[in-house]
């Protein structure tokens, strides 16, 4: 199966060479994929554009996509699956925050049948490091929010690097988000579409090259629109939404969910599916309760 990995870049002219070499030897080199990478140019001010160019120069099996205004890391996001011709998407930062072993870690997952894997920075076996504190205590109470809006077990959704078969992104588009809140829609559409996620702990460390952009104060009327949108989807029309999922659902025993019977069969299993996850979250946390002194996950700021 082929990867697309997609990268949006804005103003990373000091990171972004450093990150698609770090994929390209690991993916290409080490594991030997088949595999493009897509930058996704902004508008950048600085040299971002130029480094890529000088990268294609060297690797056919990276593109570049300049963006017109206006900008913003949803539309940025939404361009690059546009230009999608693998199997599988991942998408990437350019800021060097995430680990490309923990691509690989979600292709083999796919491999393994899943539509999606969702990795979090706060699992048992994740490793964060340089997250600003603020930054930090907001992600952890939105995406326990989140978690009890959706009653689902995963606890990072708001992390844009995730995987995803490229059919399942193109039957839950077309995408509206313009922002950082793209991470929402991507993630909560997939969600209530009940396709098959595999959730993983992976590596995060911040920045340590260019500015940030994501801005809290001005994401947060974004997010809740997004997530608002998609919470009143799954309690008023999820039947009709899913009823137009036409690529590979989790379904134990037969792959076309088309005949009524397999469909009431389908909806059971995804129900007993999530009481086992709600389950497992919440004999993961008596257990954290038990033992106060046992951290989750190894995270510094
Ligand atoms: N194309 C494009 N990329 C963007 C835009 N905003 C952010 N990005 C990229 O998206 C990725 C994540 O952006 P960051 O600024 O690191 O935001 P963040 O990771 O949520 O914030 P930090 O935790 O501070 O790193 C980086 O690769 C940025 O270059 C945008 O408007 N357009
Ligand atoms: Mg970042």
């Amino acid at each position: 199966m082929k990867l697309s990995i997609v990268i949006p870049a804005y103003n990373e002219a000091g990171n972004i060479a450093a990150c698609v070499k770090e994929l390209q030897d690991v993916v290409g080199v080490r594991e030997g994929l088949d595999y493009e990478i897509i930058v996704v140019n902004d508008n950048s001010t600085d040299e971002t554009a130029a480094v890529v160019q000088q990268l294609i120069d060297n690797d056919s099996s990276v593109r570049l996509v300049n963006r017109t205004p206006p900008g913003g890391f949803g539309r940025a996001i939404r361009s690059g699956l546009d230009e999608v011709s693998g199997d599988i998407v991942v998408i990437y930062m350019a800021d060097l925050s995430d680990d490309p072993n923990d691509v690989i870690a979600y292709y083999r997952k796919i491999e393994d049948g899943y539509d999606c894997v969702f990795g979090s920075r706060f699992r048992t076996g994740s490793n964060v490091q340089h997250y600003p504190w603020l930054k930090l205590v907001v992600n952890r109470i939105v995406n326990r929010c989140i978690q009890l809006m959706f009653w689902t077990p995963y606890n990072d959704l708001t992390n844009a690097f995730k995987a995803y078969r490229t059919s399942v992104i193109r039957d839950c588009g077309p995408y509206q988000a313009s922002h950082f809140n793209i991470t929402l829609e991507l993630s909560l559409s997939a969600l209530i579409r009940r396709y098959r996620i595999a959730e993983i702990p992976i590596s995060w460390s911040g920045r340590q090259w260019g500015a940030s952009n994501l801005r809290l104060q001005e994401m947060g009327r974004r997010y809740l629109s997004t997530l608002l949108m998609m919470f009143f989807q799954r309690i008023l029309v999820a039947d009709d939404i899913r009823a137009e999922c036409s690529t590979s659902r989790p379904h134990p025993s037969a792959n076309d969910v088309t005949v009524p019977h397999d469909e009431v069969e389908f909806e059971a299993d995804c129900e007993e599916r999530d009481l086992a996850h709600v389950l497992e979250e919440l004999q993961r946390v008596q257990k954290d309760l038990q033992s106060p002194a046992q951290q989750p996950a190894t995270v510094k700021s």
